[in-house]
């Protein structure tokens, strides 16, 4: 064992608890040192489990292959584990909590023979801030301590940050041997505890990201009264130095690090967006009044596919160095390659399974769900800001879906429960790649529905619940890049000009433009966005940004059923705010019985 980091008895004692469970060989306890990681990056090279990419085109990179059958999060075998299954709610996989140690606990028992059990203190936030929260991971897995490496404040400060406390975050992972029947991550809110088992995949195996920032983190936060939200965060700063933050929540998949790296197009010269987060934001009360955020996280876990010159030019120079590559495709050149990267692929391409790539057999040369994992400070965007303790005040707060019709571009809600009634309610239509049936709106509330550690009823009235404690609340909006003609075509362009409905979100924050109000919300008015050197005649503007009576009457007629699974913990607010829209559009559409206006 390489000697403990810490006289912390709880740290202590629990390791050697996990320790007498899992029977590892060793016992290393992590410091975060360059040493560290040089001495483990060459064990992962001789080992196999990374690869040395080309030192002199990308240093510092390497390319890991996953298991083909763990390349994702499993959403089917994430539990929490709550006392009642009413606490999980209705949205959750619950499993009881001693059924769940019992079973982990089962795996876990010998798990570690002849390995290495590494002991991983972590920061989630800037080290020292009152905001932030501590972790220890233990796992078998070196890519999962170089990865956490990147994500989080790793080693020794965190250690010395926690002190003698037993404020801790206390995961578990086991790789096992990866068999997806053996896979489990379950969450404990109650014991600030996470056990995952047989999996390699960040998404399940980086504990601090989803499993505590937010699954672990959202439920802290209704105790404690702040919110842990799967959010972007960035800064819009003007010619004038003036810089604005603004958190968005997307779903997964949806574009949020392509947004947090934007980079504003020629018209907008002398504006700059600085990305402080690209997937979390913990948000909190100030004394001052207003919301503040920080990124608990350190680094970027973003998917590959889709990353390009053109689509996020940011991000493709932040994966230039120090990048942990996982099912890429590679070249021979040493550099790798996914699909979207660029038009062409270079030849000879290794695909992410490790065969030869044949572009003609259909197969993807990278996986969809390819990653990089990339510290933050490669970003050339990276504001200022991301490492402040005390985090960044938020003017407004964006939610954003996949809709062919009914959302227009951007709406914005006329107070704080209008704007968690458009989060609680927000979705992505399904795709006919997807599922049989095209058009189906898949709700997913705030971007959370697979990350809330509780009860999702419960979730949104702590939403509500939030305005009493925010004397100066952001303003809600609600966007949808993606609403199509009736030829099918995307009515917006969408990337870098996405920088002119920003504007006017920032500019409706600060109260200094003008907008149309609808029964739904308040839109831009053709006059009131940006439209310079934009390819757009009036009349897809205007059908990108209309607001359909009788499309918004269905869409709330729609929201009967999900209102419905979420059950009787939904607040009341939230059925009453969906009734008030409903009685408007009828009353504007001379419906509602005979009393409607003329
Ligand atoms: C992610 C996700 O990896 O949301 O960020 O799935
Ligand atoms: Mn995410």
């Amino acid at each position: 064992m390489t000697t403990a980091l810490t006289e912390n008895p709880h740290v202590m004692g629990w390791v050697a608890e996990m320790a007498k469970l899992c029977q590892p060989d060793r016992i290393h306890w992590c410091d975060g040192s360059e040493a560290e990681k040089k001495a483990m990056t060459e064990q992962a090279v001789r080992e196999g489990i990374l690869i040395p990419l080309n030192q002199d085109k990308l240093p510092g990179c390497y390319l890991h292959r996953s298991s083909p059958a763990d390349v994702a999060r499993v959403e089917h075998r994430t539990f929490i584990c709550t006392p009642t299954r009413d606490e999980a709610g209705p949205t959750n996989n619950w499993m009881a909590p001693d059924e769940a140690y019992r079973k982990l606990g089962g795996l876990y028992e010998g798990s570690m023979k002849g390995r290495t059990m590494y002991v991983v203190p972590y920061v989630m936030g800037p080290v020292g801030s009152p905001f932030s929260k501590i972790g220890v991971e233990i796992t078998d897995s070196i890519y999962v301590v170089l990865s956490m490496r990147v994500m989080t404040r790793m080693g020794q400060a965190a250690l010395d940050m926690l002190g003698m406390a037993d404020d801790f975050n206390r995961g578990l992972h086991a790789m096992l041997d990866i068999d997806p029947e053996k896979r489990f991550i379950c969450h404990f809110p109650e014991d600030n505890t996470i056990w995952s088992t047989s999996s390699n995949y960040g998404g399940n195996v980086l504990l601090g990201k989803k499993c505590l920032a937010l699954r672990i983190g959202s439920y802290l936060g209704k105790q404690e009264g702040w919110l842990a939200e799967h959010m972007l965060i960035l800064g819009v700063e003007s010619p004038e130095g003036q810089t604005t933050y603004v958190a968005a929540a997307f779903p997964s998949a949806c574009g949020k690090t392509n947004f947090a790296m934007m980079i504003p197009p020629k018209r907008f010269k002398g504006w700059k967006v600085w990305t402080v987060g690209d997937d979390i934001a913990w948000l909190r009360v100030a004394e001052d009044g207003r919301l503040w955020a920080i990124n608990p996280e350190a680094g970027y876990f973003g998917v590959a596919p889709g990353t390009s010159g053109k689509s996020n030019p940011n991000a493709l120079k932040t994966v230039q160095r120090d990048t942990i590559f996982t099912n890429v495709a590679l070249a021979p050149d040493g550099t790798v390659w996914w699909e979207g990267m660029s038009d062409t692929p270079p030849e000879g391409l290794i695909d992410w399974k490790g065969q030869p790539w044949d572009p003609s057999s259909g197969e993807k040369a990278a996986h969809p769900n390819s990653r990089f994992c990339s510290p933050m400070i490669n970003n050339p965007a990276l504001s200022k800001m991301a490492d402040d303790p005390e985090g960044v005040p938020i003017s407004a707060i964006i939610f954003g879906g996949r809709r062919a019709t009914t959302v227009p571009l951007v709406l914005q809600s006329f107070h704080w429960t209008h704007g968690v009634f458009l989060g609680a309610t927000m979705g992505s239509e399904t795709t006919a790649a997807a599922t049989g049936k095209v058009g189906i709106v898949r709700r997913d509330p705030m971007a959370m529905l697979p990350f809330c550690g509780y009860d999702m009823g419960s979730y949104l009235a702590h939403w509500l619940e939030m305005r009493d404690r925010i004397k100066f609340p952001p303003k809600i909006f609600l966007v949808n890049w993606f609403r199509k003609g009736a030829d099918g075509r995307f009515l917006w362009p969408g990337f870098g000009e996405n920088m002119r409905v920003l504007k006017w979100v920032i500019d409706r924050a600060h109260v200094r433009v003008g907008g149309q109000e609808t029964p739904v919300g308040w839109i831009p008015r053709e006059g009131d966005l940006d439209l310079s050197f934009l390819k757009i005649t009036s009349e897809d503007f205007e059908e990108a940004t209309r607001v359909d009576r009788d499309e918004w009457r269905e869409e709330l007629e729609s929201q009967i059923e999900w209102f419905d699974r979420l059950g009787p913990t939904l607040p009341k607010a939230l059925h009453s705010q969906r009734q008030l829209l409903v009685d408007i559009i009828d009353a504007l559409s001379g419906k509602r019985g005979g009393e409607a206006a003329s």
